[in-house]
């Protein structure tokens, strides 16, 4: 072999042979750098007579192309390699479990109504909303209120000073009645909606603060009956609280708003000091409900010859107290971290469509 031949047969033999970016660097200077081998050759040129120089010129530049050549190849090569080995030493797992150091958490009452709204909307409840600052209409009037209702008395509603268009003081909703007067006037039915939020009353002790939160149901079409209600709040309650078997009764009632009125218990035991939901010989009333007032579905332009339809509502704090088990109300909306360190919800745990409640 001549000398060319076995340079480059050494050359190749250890390119090919090359195990990272450094060594493979290292033969570029041994071979094409400065003072490199092939380098060297070319300076020779130049001594040369002008037919040597014909006959090794292009022998020299063609061992150059092929050894520079056959460097970038293999430089791909390894770079390739590198970013296999990184991505198969970086593989992450989804399915690990959250890291165990959080700083934020949701609060129960959030979390329940995520919950709510993840069962209602599973039954084919639309989420409706509104302003907590209402208008006498719509928080009292359209609900067949009469004007000296003891519910419209400076005793119990947080009045504004400003006024709406009949010059009547607006009010911190004392309810959520008033958002599904609002989707009556502007939806035709089938209605089939829940909202939820805050309400206002006067009134503070272990078991009311002045901001609480309700959730109200509204179901509107042209036969819609007190069937219909208890199917679907039976089927709440078994979602909500994870009971297969749920007792529950009707006690007739009165709310301005619905005719007939009842109020719901579920069965529970009280024995161990706790209320516990679902087993047990007590009752425990969780909700109102009835079938909308024709008066209601006037005031909110559906003619009650056409429509009918029912409504319920409930408290959500004390929805999230039955479930949870937090004691005092008043504890909730007080802003302590302690507190909320401990009742609160990992955000990764948000009821959603994945994971279930
Ligand atoms: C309760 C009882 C209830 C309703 C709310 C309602 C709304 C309209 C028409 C008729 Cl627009 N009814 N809502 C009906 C019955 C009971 O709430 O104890 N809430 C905490």
């Amino acid at each position: 072999m001549s000398d060319l031949a076995t340079l480059e047969a050494d050359l190749s033999a250890r390119i090919v042979a090359a195990t990272d970016e450094a060594s493979l660097d290292a033969i570029r200077v041994d071979a094409l750098g400065k003072q490199g081998a092939i380098s060297g050759l070319m300076k020779t040129l130049g001594t040369m007579s002008p037919e040597e120089r014909q006959a090794m010129g292009p022998k020299l530049n063609g061992l150059k192309d092929r050894i520079g050549e056959a460097i970038v190849t293999k430089k791909a090569q390894l770079a390739e390699a590198a970013l296999e080995a990184k991505l198969a030493a970086e593989k992450v797992d989804a399915s690990l479990p959250p890291p165990a150091v959080r700083t934020g958490a949701i609060h129960p009452v959030s979390h329940v109504m995520e919950e709510l709204a993840r069962i209602f909307g599973e039954m084919g409840f639309a989420l409706e909303e509104g302003p907590d600052i209402e208008t006498d209409f719509h928080n009292f009037t359209a609900l067949n209120f009469p004007p000296k209702h003891p519910a419209r008395d400076m005793h119990d509603t947080f009045f504004l000073n400003a006024t709406d268009e009949m010059g009547q003081r607006k009010v911190l909703r004392t309810h959520t009645s008033p958002v599904q007067v609002r989707t009556m006037l502007k939806q035709k039915p089938p209605i089939r909606m829940i909202c939820m939020g805050r309400t206002y009353r006067k009134d503070s002790d272990a078991t009311h603060t002045p901001m609480f939160h309700q959730i109200e149901g509204l179901v509107i079409d042209e036969v819609t009956t007190m069937a219909d209600l208890k199917g679907t709040l039976m089927a709440f309650i078994k979602a909500y609280f994870e009971i297969d078997d749920v007792r529950v009764r009707f006690r007739p009632h009165h709310f301005p708003f619905t005719e007939p009125s009842a109020e719901m218990d579920v069965g529970c035991d009280r024995s161990g000091g706790s209320v516990r939901i679902g087993t047990g010989d007590d009752w425990l009333e969780i909700l109102g409900c009835g079938m909308v007032h024709p008066n209601v579905l006037r005031a909110c332009g559906l003619d009650p010859e056409v429509y009918q339809g029912y409504a319920f509502g409930m408290g959500v704090d004390r929805l999230a107290t039955l479930k949870y088990g937090m004691p005092d109300l008043r504890d909730y909306f007080a802003a302590d971290v302690r507190w909320l360190k401990h009742y609160g919800f990992s955000p990764y745990l948000l009821p959603g469509l994945a994971g279930g409640l």
